[in-house]
Parts: structure tokens; sequence; C-alpha cells
């Protein structure tokens, strides 16, 4: 229905016909790269680039959709009014990020309802995170601090991605993420300093939510498949590890300041590396929850599809709508 892809039928024949697989011409390419070239949607590019490009814009778009639901089960509940109002306009923003990126991702040729089809018959990955529960308030906060907080430290890099409209969506979705992870932390904050009960609420969050946020970064960099092409051709700008650990360092004197406790006994600070070591990540936890949907994986797949089959009349009528506009358009 809503397609973005900006190239005429034209044009998309004859980026066809210069998809740059021949060693020649990936070379070419790669030299625009290095430049440090940005690439725009009508520029002839590799057809690995674009496939990789759709692959990681769609399922991060798809992210943010599934995102929504984690912190929606809290909107009927939020403790005052003012604190549903903030979570219901994050919970609008990350609507307009999934938008956002479905476009940056229409640029490169894939409908967005091809991506949405993928998606809800389960063939698309979205972010493990949100496979995990959020039975109390405080994981309202916790998202904020943390899952916000990852995602900035994944996203600000992204910025500079090689591909123009991705970077560029990236910008304005890093803003809205520095208020949502300010928001979380504040919610915590409010939390560690109030009652014991509260305190301990704030705590049991932090302990469920503090591993699977590191998984947010990917495989180690030993088992990434993607990330060494990634890196050449400047998608990624960063190893998954090293953003990790970027993401654990800046995170732990948070955790110190409120009085909590990070749920790892091996974590050290390392002066030689002015770093913090860290346990292992049960990666047998996060390939599971990626092939099985873990908790609530299908309860997530089970509520988009909910909404889609609720929204048919809604873009159908969005459809007469426009179909009635441009009738009237040509006859003026
Ligand atoms: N979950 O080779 P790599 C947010 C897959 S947005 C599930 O390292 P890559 C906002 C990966 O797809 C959060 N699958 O892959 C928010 C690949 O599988 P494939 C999302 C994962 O792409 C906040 C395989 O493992 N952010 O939080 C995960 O080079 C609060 C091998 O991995 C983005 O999408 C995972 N965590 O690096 C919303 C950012 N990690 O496709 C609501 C953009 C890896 O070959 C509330 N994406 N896999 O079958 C990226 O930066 C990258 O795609 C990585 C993965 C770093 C996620």
């Amino acid at each position: 229905m809503y397609s973005t892809d900006l190239r005429t039928d034209k044009e998309k024949k004859s980026a066809d016909q210069q998809i740059l697989d021949d060693a020649e011409l990936w070379n070419t390419f790669q030299a625009r790269i290095d430049n440090g070239d940005t690439i725009e949607a009508k520029d002839a590019m590799p057809k690995k680039y674009r496939q990789t490009l759709i692959r990681q814009i769609s399922q991060h778009a798809h992210s943010e959709i599934i995102g929504q639901l984690p912190e929606g089960n809290w909107v009927t509940r939020a403790p005052t009014l003012k604190r549903k109002l903030i979570l219901l306009a994050k919970i609008q923003d990350e609507a307009g990020h999934g938008l956002y990126l479905y476009s940056a991702a229409e640029t490169l040729g894939r409908s967005r309802d091809d991506m949405v089809a993928d998606l809800l018959s389960g063939k698309a990955k979205y972010s493990t995170i949100f496979n995990y529960p959020t039975p109390s308030w405080a994981d309202i906060g916790t998202i904020g601090w943390l899952v916000d907080g990852a995602a900035i430290v994944n996203q600000i890099p992204l910025c500079r991605c090689s591909y123009g409209p991705y970077a560029r969506a990236m910008v304005r979705v890093c803003k809205e993420e520095s208020f949502h992870q300010r928001q979380g932390y504040e919610i915590v904050t409010v939390l560690a300093r109030g009652s014991a009960e509260q305190k301990a609420m704030a705590q049991d969050s932090l302990n469920r939510f503090w591993w699977p946020s590191l998984m947010m970064f990917g495989p180690s960099d030993g088992a990434s498949t993607h990330s060494s092409q990634n890196m050449k051709w400047k998608i990624k700008r960063h190893s998954n590890d090293e953003l990790r650990q970027r993401f654990i360092d800046a995170t732990v004197p948070q955790a110190e300041f409120l009085g909590l406790t990070i749920p790892d006994p091996d974590l050290k600070w390392n002066e030689e590396r002015s770093s913090y070591d860290h346990g292992d990540i049960d990666w047998d936890e996060f390939w599971a929850v990626i092939k099985d949907g873990g908790i609530c994986g299908k309860d997530r797949i089970r509520a988009r599809r909910a909404a889609a089959k609720d929204g048919i009349w809604v873009r159908a009528a969005a459809e007469a709508y426009a179909a009635k506009q441009s009738a009237k358009e040509r006859v003026a």
C-alpha cells in the first residue's frame, strides 16, 4: 500500500542491470565507501549491500513496532496521569521510529507490506529483548534506562552509516531515544530512593533485564556473521562487543549512583583497560529466544496479527480516500 521506493521503473531496471556483483564493480563501490561517500537510494550498489540493509533496517523497524507491546502492557496501569501521558508519548515515538525505518527500507525496493508480512508469518527477526515480560511498573523504568540506553549506544554510530536514508532516519530516532532513556532512569531513580519495597522492585527489574539488554548488541564478535562485511561497507562502525562494552562502562556507574547492584558477580573494573570486565553472557538463552520466541514471542506475534486484521478497514478507507483525492486532482 505505501511505497517510498524513490526509483522510477526505468531507473529500477537500469539499477538492476548495474547490480555490482563482479569483482571490479564491487571494488568501485568499495572505493566510494572508503572515500566516505554516502550511498543514496538511486545509486547503483551490490545486491548484497542492498539485501543486508533491507534485512537490518526491516529487523530494526520490526523491533520498534514489537517494542511497543511490553510498554503498552502498562498504559492502563501507570501510577499517575503524568506517567501515563509520558508512557503514551514514548510508545507513539516508537511507532514513529518503525515508520521512518520501514520508509528507509522501502527506498531499497522492498515494500512495507512485504516486510510486515514477513514479521507476521514469523519469518523476520526482531530484537530478542522484546520477548521478555514486563510484570512490574519498575520494568517500564528499566526499559527506558537499559533498553533505550543500549539502543542509543548501538544507534549513534548508525547516524554515520554509509546508506543515507538510514543514517538520516537515525538522527531523529537517537534524539528521541535520548529522552526515553532519561525518563526511564528518572522512574528507576524515584523507585530506588523510595520505600524498601520500591527499591526492591527496581533491583528485581534490573536483575531480569541486565543480561537480555547486553544481548541486544548481538552475538559476540566471533559468532557475528554479518559484522566483518558490514564494517567494510560502513553499515556498522563498531563491532557488537565494542558497543556492548561501551554500554556496560556507561551504565555501571549509573547503577552505583542509585545504590543498585548489577547482577554480575564477575563485574570488575579493569584498571589496565580502563573498562569493566564482565561475566559470561548466556548465549544459549540468546539463540533460544531467537529460535523459539522465549517467554513472550508467541503473544507478540499474535498481538501484531490481531492489529493487522483490525486495521484492514483503516487501510481500505485510506486507500479509498487517496483514490478519490487523486481522481479530483485529475479532474481539476
Ligand atoms: N535479537 O551477524 P550479527 C530499540 C541476529 S531498537 C534478535 O551480529 P548484525 C528501540 C542477526 O539479525 C532495538 N536477533 O548481525 C526501542 C543475525 O541474524 P540473520 C533493535 C539478533 O545485523 C527501545 C544473527 O543474529 N535495534 O530497542 C540480535 O550484523 C525501547 C547474527 O548477528 C536494531 O535493530 C538480537 N538482539 O548485528 C523500542 C539496531 N542480534 O538476520 C521500544 C540496528 C543479532 O542473519 C522500546 N541493528 N541478531 O538471520 C543492528 O545494529 C544490528 O543488526 C545488530 C546485529 C547489532 C542488532
